[in-house]
């Protein structure tokens, strides 16, 4: 091994651990810490890029070393998980009007749904009565669009809660926000400390209590932290608290990435293992907790020993987009609700248009089994069926475009075939995520989640929506991502980044006092802004926007590697029916 390799594997080390020290930025949470291993992200190769997330997302399952941060292995965390999965139990074994309900908003308010869907789905494949109950800020539209102006509303969350549990005696509230932010969650987190003799709250995020959100709400007289804290004073009896740390996001606050893949590990393993025990009559323990986190942490290890296809995919993804093209997830099962979220979630952090990461799901909204049902009258965004990808995106498929087909053993290969030879008069841009026998559900939809956020985190990088490691396109749409946008902007820059940010968004050069007053959320109503047009507007005065702003030019490397090659370099048994590219497999127990 060359030196420079072992210095670079080497400063690898210290960076995967930098994030920890005191002194590193600490004015931000961990959820908005920039990650040291990803700092030059922007001009890395697609091989590196995927090597830099596999790093990051090894973070999630670094153990506890004693230092100020509890991580997802630690005692206090499993002990946590382990209350929270026996009072699941107790509802299974006695569901008569309980209920548990898991809410969030965006991200993990799409990954709430998708949790209560698929343990609803248990419950009802063993004849039992369903208890499961998902709540997502700005209703079922924001599972496939960002609307993140309602997370910015505590009385509205807390009002959803209360209505959707109506008659309920006893309710096992799970709030998810990754960074301990969201005001939508913390009115309901609020609401179930004010009725505890029906409610008891649990809350998921992946910050230290000390670094919840500070800032008021609207309308509401608590903070976050606040109300964190008063869940503190009745933590384990009444209120539980789940957050270990999991590291700074690859791309800076992108709580999409880690914090979606962690929250699906958290709370599947204490769901799956409430349903093991209520089912075969024991009880949940520690090891089978332990066990289940282990399976996932093998889950990630299998996804990553494909990083070279994951790269050709990512380069390939990176191409369409930067040419103009599409790229399309058409998925079988629940892996299409994990392609439905991976690009719905571009539009907010990259810009994105709906049309440049789109997923469909094989059955359509009969496959989503959502609250409210068919959401396809809303408009061409809310197609999300094979069919409609058939008669809205296949006429005008090219080569320019990249199509994702994802699938499982489970699934009817047949349909799957039909499919391919469709989409194969079109484009040769042809690709496949398939996952053999082993495994479960849930291990293969993480490990889809993994590669569909590198591809599409991957893709974004190449065209340029990245700048270090920070979104520069990012939606400026409720309080939280407008104070992210502030920080982005003084990554560079000590000019005064509140005025020069409400100058852009409400092109003006003078700044009226009623503006410069008012709260961060009081700019809602004047979204979505166009952030790089902001960073441009704002930098033009100090800097080279080039420098800041860097479109990637299109790669001279020919991505156009032959099938066979691919298929003999790693040793790999393509699919006898698929004549695609790329192909990910085998998931172990
Ligand atoms: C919720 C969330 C994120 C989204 C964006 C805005 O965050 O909607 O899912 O990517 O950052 O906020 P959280 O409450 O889970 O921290």
């Amino acid at each position: 091994r060359s030196l420079t390799m072992e210095k670079r594997d080497f400063s690898e080390i210290s960076d995967t651990c930098k994030w920890e020290s005191p002194d590193y930025e600490p004015w931000f949470p961990v959820s908005e810490k920039s990650n040291p291993l990803t700092r030059d992200i922007d001009k890395s190769s697609p091989n590196h890029i995927v090597r830099l997330l596999a790093a990051c997302d090894a973070q999630m399952f670094q153990k506890d070393t004693g230092t100020t941060y509890q991580r997802l292995f630690s005692d206090s965390v499993v002990l946590t998980m382990l209350e929270v999965a026996r009072t699941v139990e107790q509802i299974l074994r006695d569901p008569e009007d309980s209920l548990v309900v898991l809410s969030g908003c965006g991200t993990s308010g799409r990954l709430a749904f998708l949790m209560a869907s698929c343990f609803n789905r248990a419950l009802r494949d063993r004849q039992q009565n369903t208890v499961y109950s998902y709540i997502i800020a700005g209703g079922d539209r924001a599972l496939l669009t960002s609307l993140e102006a309602s997370e910015d509303d505590p009385k509205l969350g807390m009002l959803t809660l209360e209505k959707l549990c109506e008659g309920k005696r006893r309710v096992l509230f799970i709030g998810i926000s990754c960074g301990l932010s969201a005001p939508f969650v913390a009115g309901q987190l609020d609401f179930c400390l004010k009725h505890p003799d029906i409610y008891t709250p649990v809350l998921v995020g992946f910050n230290p209590v000390t670094q919840a959100r500070e800032e008021t709400m609207p309308g509401y007289s608590l903070t976050f932290r606040e109300v964190v804290q008063r869940m503190e004073e009745q933590r384990g009896q009444r209120a539980f608290i789940i957050n270990p740390a999991v590291g700074p996001e690859a791309i800076s606050g992108s709580s999409r990435m880690k914090g979606g893949s962690a929250t699906k590990i958290l709370l599947e393993t204490i769901l799956a293992a409430a349903h093991t025990a209520a089912f075969t009559n024991t009880h949940v323990t520690r090891r089978v907790l332990l066990d289940m986190m282990r399976g996932y942490e093998r889950v990630y290890s299998v996804t990553y020993s494909h990083s070279d296809q994951i790269a050709t995919l990512l380069q390939t993804a990176g191409l369409s987009l930067q040419c103009g093209g599409r790229v399309c997830y058409l998925s079988w099962g629940s892996l299409g609700l994990v392609g439905l979220i991976d690009a719905s979630e571009c539009i907010p952090t990259f810009g994105a248009d709906y049309e440049d990461i789109r997923g469909f799901i094989s059955g359509g909204y009969q496959d989503m089994d959502n609250i409210e049902g068919d959401l396809t009258s809303l408009g061409s965004q809310f197609c999300i069926a094979h069919e409609d990808f058939v008669s809205l995106v296949l006429p005008t498929l090219s080569d320019r475009d990249t199509v994702l087909l994802l699938y499982t053993c489970h699934d009817d290969v047949g349909d799957v075939e039909k499919m391919v030879h469709r989409v194969r008069e079109k484009t040769s841009n042809l690709h496949s995520l398939y996952h053999g026998l082993e495994g479960d559900t849930a291990q293969w939809e993480l490990s889809s989640k993994l590669v569909l956020n590198a591809v599409s985190t991957g893709s974004h990088v190449l065209k340029g929506k990245i700048y270090r490691n920070h979104m520069v396109d990012l939606q400026v749409t409720n309080s939280k991502l407008y104070h992210r946008a502030i920080h982005i902007l003084q990554v560079r820059t000590h000019a005064r980044t509140h005025e020069a940010l409400l100058k852009a968004i409400y092109h003006v050069e003078q700044l009226p006092e009623d503006i410069t007053s008012a709260g961060a959320s009081c700019h809602n109503d004047y979204h979505p802004v166009a952030f790089t047009s902001v960073i441009r507007k704002c930098f033009e005065r100090h800097y080279d926007t080039q420098q800041l702003y860097h479109p990637r030019h299109p790669r001279t490397i020919p991505i156009n590697i032959p099938p066979q090659q691919i298929h003999r370099r790693h040793n790999l048994k393509l699919h006898s029916t698929l004549p695609s590219p790329t192909l990910i497999r085998g998931i172990p127990q």
